[in-house]
């Protein structure tokens, strides 16, 4: 037996990709060639093969992390020599390597020659690296229709890997020379395009092939690994776990996320049942029209999938104002990270389905920030900076025990009480929101929360965040300390029935009974379920948390 590092191959053109699903996780066996892990460019995505058969030991990258070539992706237990890849594991990552070197040579050329189709203009499968004799397994377009540069016609597939190819121009179809099921190869004729004045192509854009992996489904793998933060689950979350991994080109799955469709109940109607747009349009129809209900939505709510679609649709609601901001003055259009994509939904799932309340508070923490500055002049040396919201978490944590229910989560009409306090804290990174977890705050020190809080917050602000160290979460805080403001609305992070939102706190005149004394207050605001917490109870829980700011002693009580 041996340990060795699995690397991410030759992916040819692409780099700092992010990883976007992990499909194994520390214990699975795998076999050489599987799919680790899926990553995602702007284009496409494609799954990284393991070089060799083993036990896996440690994953060494989450969602969201960026890699290139040589990247160090898990640590396998293999049986003999370390040394000897598999035989057939080889082939498999150069393969896929080959077909990724888009932009490639010839369609680069025919893109830069012929953007626009002015007359009859021919569109013919570009080098596809050692893709040979590939099937056509779907056909995006018909004759007659207008497309754009770069705009997938076919998508092909190998035993391993599912690629888009792209136009080489714009115009209007006049034929198609594809059809389902044909064998294609480099030169092959896709079809002939008529030009169209009114088509515009990006005059440099390089026709790109869209790799992607045969068998890949976002919430598929959303039940083998672990979401990046609990705020940030997808927003469907089916309740038994998928049986196989659906198949779906990346276009159709990107059209899913859009949606909000799970592609893993949705039933394939394409060659070797993989699932075309079509599908996926005709499962939305079904879940809005109440034909079909996602098993998210028999687990838990009747809201439809199409709610976090963002048009209102399954609420019954008008549709989202849609506006051509650019009659307006000049825009521009930005996607949004994957993190924020993810967290949107999750964030709209839960705006939705609690009925939440948020109490405001204000809590006197003149003496504890005293004593925070003078630990931290006395410690200098140490390196450790005692932060307010260690306190915090150790005041919470005091509270969650007085008040096990904002320590609990629903559960069909019981609630589960936690027995442990892992406390979320929301961090701000460049890629969005993350929450990683404190995991037993009521059995650690000040000065070790404060530490592990800057160690998870600069790995959040790194996208190096492990799922353990995001998830298992009982009860959230939000602090903008940092920053500023008085009160907001926090958003709770489900299944957790409370979360903390903390402002900046300011000297504020306080009424003694005989003289306005110079107080630092801190604001506090109190998001919590209603179907599980009861006004009072909330109200009680500030008063006692803003105690314990008050005199820290009280944690002894
Ligand atoms: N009142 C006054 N000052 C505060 C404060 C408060 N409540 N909380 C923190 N500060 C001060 C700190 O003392 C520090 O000052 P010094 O540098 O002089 O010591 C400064 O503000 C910066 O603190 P910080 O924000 O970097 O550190 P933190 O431990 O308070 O927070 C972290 C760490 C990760 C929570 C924070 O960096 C962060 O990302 N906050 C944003 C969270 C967020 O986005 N929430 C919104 C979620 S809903 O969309």
């Amino acid at each position: 037996m041996a340990i060795i590092e699995i690397k991410v191959p030759d992916i040819g053109d692409f780099k700092d990709v992010a990883v976007i699903e992990l499909l194994v996780k520390p214990g699975d066996t795998v076999k050489a060639e599987q799919s680790l892990l899926t990553v995602e460019s702007d284009k496409a995505s494609m799954e990284i093969p393991s070089s060799h058969a083993g036990v896996v030991k440690e994953v060494k990258v989450a969602l969201g992390d960026k890699i290139s070539e040589g990247n160090v992706v898990l640590m396998l237990e293999v049986a003999g020599e370390a040394s000897a890849p598999a035989p057939s594991a080889a082939p498999t990552a150069p393969q896929v390597a080959a077909s990724n070197q888009a932009p490639d040579p010839v369609a680069q050329v025919q893109a830069a020659t012929t953007p626009v189709a002015t007359g009859p203009a021919e569109v013919r499968v570009p080098d596809i690296g050692d893709f040979k004799d590939v099937t056509v397994i779907e056909v995006m377009v018909k004759a007659g229709d207008s497309i754009k540069l770069e705009q997938s016609l076919i998508t092909v597939e190998s035993d391993k890997a599912s690629m888009e190819i792209p136009s080489s121009a714009a115009g209007v179809i006049k034929s198609l020379s594809v059809k389902l099921g044909d064998k294609v190869n480099i030169g092959d004729l896709l079809a002939v395009l008529e030009g169209s004045a009114s088509v515009a192509a990006a005059p440099t854009a390089a026709a790109t092939v869209a790799v992607a992996a045969a068998a890949v489904a976002a919430p598929a793998a959303a039940a083998v690994a672990a979401p990046p933060a609990a705020l940030a689950v997808p927003a469907h979350n089916p309740t038994t776990a998928p049986v196989g991994l659906p198949h779906a080109s990346p276009s159709v799955r990107k059209f899913a996320r859009e949606l909000g469709v799970p592609l893993s109940e949705v039933k394939g109607s394409g060659l070797k049942g993989r699932i075309t747009d079509h599908d996926v349009q005709a499962f939305t129809r079904s879940v809005m029209s109440g034909a079909v209900q996602t098993l998210a939505a028999q687990a838990q709510t009747k809201v439809a999938p199409a709610a976090a679609a963002n048009d209102g649709a399954g609420l019954g609601l008008i549709p989202w104002p849609k506006v051509d901001f650019a009659k307006f003055g000049p825009v521009e259009r930005k996607e949004m990270s994957r993190i924020k994509k993810i967290s949107g939904a999750n964030l709209l799932r839960n705006a939705i389905m609690i009925p939440a309340v948020t109490n405001h508070d204000d809590c006197d923490i003149t003496d504890l920030e005293a004593f925070r500055v003078s630990t931290n002049k006395e410690n200098e040396k140490s390196g450790t900076k005692v932060t307010m919201l260690a306190f915090l978490i150790k005041a919470c944590v005091a509270a969650l025990k007085k008040y096990p229910e904002f320590n609990s989560s629903l559960d069909g009409d019981a609630l589960i009480y936690k027995q442990y306090f892992h406390i979320g804290f929301a961090a701000d990174t460049p890629n969005g929101l993350m929450v990683p977890v404190i995991k037993d705050a009521d059995k650690k020190g000040i000065f070790q929360i404060s530490q592990e809080m800057s160690d998870l917050a600069k790995k959040a602000r790194d996208g190096k965040l492990s799922p353990a160290e995001m998830t298992g979460a009982s009860f959230t805080i939000s602090s903008l300390g940092g920053i500023g403001g008085r009160y907001f609305t926090p958003i709770i992070n489900a299944p957790e029935v409370a979360i903390l939102g903390v402002c900046r706190s300011t000297i504020e005149p306080i009424w003694d009974g005989k003289a306005f004394q110079p107080r630092l207050m801190l604001p506090l605001s109190l998001t919590w379920d209603h179907r599980v917490i009861d006004g009072a109870a909330a109200a009680r829980f500030n008063v006692y948390l803003g105690q314990i700011l008050g005199d820290f002693r009280r944690v002894l009580l």
